[in-house]
This record gives C-alpha cells, structure tokens and sequence, in this order.
C-alpha cells in the first residue's frame, strides 16, 4: 500500500533528486486536506451500519434482486452483499486517509471482477450501491470531504466496470 507521500517520495529517490514544484505541491494540498479527511474519517467509522442500511434501502432493496431468483436471495447472499458493502466502505476510507487508491487495488479490487462473474454476482447494482454509498456519505461529511473519499467509491465502480 502507497500514500500520497510515499508515492511522491519513492520515484523522487529512485531518481536521487529532491520533490519538484509540482510534487511539493500535492503534498502540501495532501496536508492542507489532512484535518478534514481525519475528520470524515470519524464521522464515517461512528456511523458506517447507517451509511450501509440507507444506501442499500436507497438502491437494492424493494427490486426483484432481494426476491427469490434474485442474488440478494436468500439470507445468506443478503449478507455477504452488506459484507461486501461494509468492506468498500472501510476501504474506501482508508484510501481516503492515503489519498492513494493502491490500497483498493491491492486488497479490494485485484481478482474482485472475475469472482463476481463466476458467482453470478451481478456488476450494475453492485456499482449502484457504491454510489448510494457515496451519496450518503457525502450528505454525512459534507461536500468537500464528500469529494475527498468520493473518488475513492468511484475507483472501485471503475474496477468492476
Ligand atoms: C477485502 C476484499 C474482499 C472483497 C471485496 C470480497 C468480496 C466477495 N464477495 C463474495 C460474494 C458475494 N458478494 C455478493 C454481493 C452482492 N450480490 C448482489 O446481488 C448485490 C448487488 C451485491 C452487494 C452489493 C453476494 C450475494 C455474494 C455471495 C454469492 C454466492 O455465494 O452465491 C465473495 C465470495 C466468497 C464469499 O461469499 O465470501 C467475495 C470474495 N471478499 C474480500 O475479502
């Protein structure tokens, strides 16, 4: 896993020079944004069984997906989806804190699509609930830190697309 400052520190070593403009200056906005995304971190930690419950009543529940035939059905698959959910969630934050989306990459994502397919997980709303996650999310923490962990939801609708 990277974080902003590894992902800049890294290549600039491998290269033996010191962080260009350009670079101290992702840094800098990687600081300046610290305390905010700590911040949403919290509030997202304190209230993630809720964040879930109302993304899956805003997108997956009252569909066939839940129904017999459905693959939300029975209990069982029910609750590997929220599993499902509640892992995005927590990463989702941890890239945040990085600002790094390798961390998604590596845990989340590598062999995530092909495990889908072959259970008859189905992609399109699986990718609706993620984005009824960032929308709750976003009405929790507001819109800059709302944008902050947003593209994070994004990359992982991405890596499944
Ligand atoms: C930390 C990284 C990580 C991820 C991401 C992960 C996902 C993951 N989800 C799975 C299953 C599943 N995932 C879902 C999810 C859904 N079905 C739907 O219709 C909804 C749209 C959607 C929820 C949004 C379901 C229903 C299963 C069970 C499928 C089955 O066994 O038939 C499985 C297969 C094994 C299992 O059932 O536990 C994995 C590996 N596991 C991991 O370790």
């Amino acid at each position: 896993m990277q974080d902003t400052i590894t992902s800049l520190i890294n290549p600039a070593d491998q290269r033996g020079k010191y962080l260009e403009t350009e670079e101290l200056e992702k840094l800098r906005r990687y600081f300046q944004s610290g305390e905010l995304r700590v911040k949403a971190a919290s509030a997202i930690s304190n209230n993630a069984a809720n964040i879930i419950r109302e993304a899956v009543a805003n997108s997956l529940l009252y569909g066939d997906i839940t129904c017999p035939g459905g693959n939300m059905y029975p209990t069982r698959r029910y609750a590997a989806c929220i599993r499902d959910l509640t892992l995005f969630l927590r990463y989702a934050t941890y890239a945040m804190l990085a600002a790094d989306p390798s961390i998604l990459d590596e845990r989340v994502l590598d062999g995530l699509k092909e495990t889908y397919d072959s259970l008859g997980v189905p992609i399109q709303p699986t990718i609706q609930a993620i984005q009824a996650m960032k929308e709750v999310t976003t009405r929790l923490v507001g819109a800059e830190a709302g944008g902050e962990i947003g593209m994070y939801f994004d990359h992982i609708c991405n890596g499944l697309s």
